[in-house]
């Protein structure tokens, strides 16, 4: 039995990552710590909240104290971190609980990895470490980090205390740097999530600047299934790029939103741009792909129109979550509720 500690796993990808995980292995132990912030919950969880390897721990991994706890408690020897503030608009807004969660939480975990002598360590990290794109070319493992939001430079220094663990103290950790990710459960103030629900809901939709900057495109399974393969066979130290060579400039995945419920593409609204916005992210994968046998298996027009449809058969999931705090934050960031 792997004793894992999961942190961040009532977010969008951790909960996919638990349910899945769960489903098809019985000799990983998970405990799943997570604040439960804004982002974070347990509604995702419904498929794994009655398995005997599944524990749910409601904490801060900023704690030093409670973390250190768990580890003993539980006899913690792998650690999975996808706890983050993961939203860029929002580190725009306000960037110190970024920096506080991403950059020290993760310090927190390194010292208790080191205490406890874990056998592995997986750094849940993205793409925009690496910055934006010109027209051509793909981020490598090699490429510089070059971090242009608030956001992405937490998770660069992030990354930096990762590496600098392993090479002063040798804690065993490892580093996955993922494209964006889309699927159910996400949270919606992300871009498709949030143009899913607008248009369901007639409202405008709001797409920044001139709507060509690109995103590289995957399904949070095909990431899920790169962690799980990095985590078993990964090797130390190393970085591992995720991607699934699916780059489409917004406007379009905009417009084939509103085509696929029918609706009419006057609800696009143009507005302001965002602050410092990367122009185009664009994943080269060959390193997991050549050195661990990981490609991705969802095809994106299938995968797409199975996450709108299940935002559409779910409304309740959602519903809940654009009432309340959500309003405000919505009105901040785009002037209107
Ligand atoms: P999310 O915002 O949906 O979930 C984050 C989770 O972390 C929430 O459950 C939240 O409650 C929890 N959390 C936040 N602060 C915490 C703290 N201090 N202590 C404990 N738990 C805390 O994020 P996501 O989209 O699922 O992203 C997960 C990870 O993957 C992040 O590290 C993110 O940087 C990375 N990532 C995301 C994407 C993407 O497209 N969403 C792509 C690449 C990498
Ligand atoms: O209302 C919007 N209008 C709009 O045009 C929103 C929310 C976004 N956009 C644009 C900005 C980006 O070009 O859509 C694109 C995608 O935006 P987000 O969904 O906010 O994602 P992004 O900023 O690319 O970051 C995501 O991918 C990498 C995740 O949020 C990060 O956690 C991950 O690390």
């Amino acid at each position: 039995m792997k004793n894992i500690l999961v942190t961040g796993g009532a977010g969008f990808i951790g909960s996919n990552f638990i349910n899945y995980i769960l489903d098809k292995r019985d000799d990983y132990n998970i405990v799943n710590l997570d604040k439960l912030t804004y982002a974070g919950n347990l509604e995702n969880l419904i498929p794994s909240q009655k398995k005997q390897n599944y524990h749910f721990v409601k904490g801060d991994i900023v704690n030093s104290e409670f973390v250190d706890l768990i580890f003993r408690k539980y006899d913690i020897k792998y650690v999975i971190n996808f706890a983050a503030e993961s939203h860029v608009d929002r580190s725009i807004l306000g960037s110190e609980v970024f920096f506080r969660t991403n950059v020290i939480g993760t310090n927190v975990l390194l010292e208790a990895a080191r205490r406890y002598e874990v056998e592995k360590f997986l750094q849940v990290s993205t793409d925009e470490v690496y910055g934006s794109l010109g027209e051509n070319g793909l981020f490598t493992e090699d490429t510089p980090l070059h971090p242009n939001s608030p956001y992405s430079a937490s998770k660069a220094s992030a990354d930096l205390v990762a590496l600098a663990f392993h090479h002063t103290y040798d804690v065993p950790v490892v580093i996955t740097r993922c494209s964006n990710n889309y699927g159910q459960y996400q949270f919606p103030e992300k871009l498709i999530p949030l143009m899913i629900i607008n248009s369901l809901n007639e409202k405008k939709l709001p797409v920044y600047g001139d709507g060509m900057n690109v995103r590289d495109w995957i399904y949070v399974l095909d990431h899920n299934k790169a962690i799980e393969i990095v985590f078993e066979k990964g090797r130390i130290s190393e970085v591992y790029n995720v991607g699934a060579s699916n780059e489409i400039p917004n406007i379009e995945i905009v417009k084939l939103i509103l085509k696929h419920l029918g609706k009419s593409e006057e609800l696009i609204e143009y507005v302001k741009d965002r602050l410092g916005h990367d122009r185009r992210y664009a994943i080269n994968s060959s390193k997991i792909k050549k050195e661990l046998g990981w490609s991705p298996c969802y095809k994106f027009e299938e995968a797409i129109i199975q996450t709108i449809d299940w935002y559409k058969k779910n409304k309740n999931w959602w519903e809940s979550i654009i009432s309340g705090k959500y309003q405000d934050y919505y009105k901040t960031q785009y002037g209107t509720k």
